[in-house]
């Protein structure tokens, strides 16, 4: 009995041990990683508050998962028939009913209050350095700088046999979404026909585009890199090959690419047409 009770607290506490360390030391950047059992990694404020929230939980939820089989080896060892022919009559132990429902209150109250602390991170908006409007299409994402000259350019999977190396299958865009590194970034998020849904998990962003209405969200990316998402509201046959490339630089890169990028994206307005010509390639 003693044994089991330790095999079984090592396994629960290594399980946790694990399974936090893999928030941080086995997820991807930006990008899901084979064998990935947890989120992947963070780069901003937002996204590192779930982190810990998810570890703060998975702790919580090992402890009880512990006590409750530990009660139930109790129960099954020391009270099976064999053990214990002759049954207590009880029918009532006021300290152990008081106990059971105090506790888990309390459980309750100290997963709600971190967790709404969070919800309010995520959904108040600090001063914004700059906003990205995101439109979501069938089935692609524009993306448009209104405080940078108002350019405005669409955003397309690049199709299998086109990927240069180093581009992920699936993730990689012909034009990348360029923010500078930690400034605080407003989007603004809606769709042009169904609902989508913008995402980046490194970001810990992921919000609606609903047709017909302006969602907010935020973040301030605060490492330099490429992070990518997927559309994650089911919108349609090519929901899956629609995703979403953040490339972060800095200030400096940031201010070139804008003014190459009001040039660029000035002279050809892209027309919004059926861009799935080559649905054959997936
Ligand atoms: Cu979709």
């Amino acid at each position: 009995m003693n044994l089991f009770v330790r095999s079984v607290a090592f396994a629960t506490t290594a399980l946790a041990a694990s399974a936090g360390a893999g928030t941080t030391a086995w997820a991807g950047m930006g990008q899901p990683s084979d064998w990935q059992i947890g989120l992947q990694g963070a780069a901003t404020p937002v996204m590192e508050s779930i982190h810990s929230f998810n570890t703060f939980l998975l702790v919580i939820i090992s402890a009880i998962v512990l006590f409750v089989t530990v009660l139930l080896a109790i129960v099954v060892v020391r009270f099976n028939e064999k053990a214990n022919p002759v049954p207590s009559k009880t029918t009532h132990n006021t300290a152990i009913e008081v106990a059971w429902t105090v506790v888990p209150v309390m459980i309750l109250l100290a997963i709600a209050i971190p967790s709404f602390r969070l919800l309010n991170l995520e959904l108040h908006t600090p001063e914004p350095d700059m906003t990205v409007k995101v439109t979501g299409h069938q089935w692609y994402w524009s993306y448009e700088y209104p405080d940078n000259g108002g350019f405005s350019f669409d955003s397309l999977m690049i199709a299998e046999k086109d990927l240069k190396p180093g581009q992920p299958r699936l993730l990689a865009v012909d034009n990348e979404v360029i923010v500078p590194v930690n400034k605080t970034v407003r989007v603004y998020v809606t769709s042009a026909d169904v609902i989508h849904s913008f995402a980046v998990p490194s970001f810990g962003v992921k919000i609606d585009a609903i047709p017909g209405r302006l969602n907010e969200s935020w973040f301030k990316a605060t490492k330099e890199g490429v992070y990518y998402g997927q559309c994650s509201e089911l919108c349609g046959r090519d929901h899956a090959f629609m995703p979403l490339a953040v490339r972060v630089v800095s200030q400096q890169d940031f201010d070139a690419w804008v003014g190459q990028a009001k040039q660029k994206f000035s002279e050809a307005p892209v027309p919004a047409t059926g861009q799935m010509a080559d649905a054959s390639a997936r």
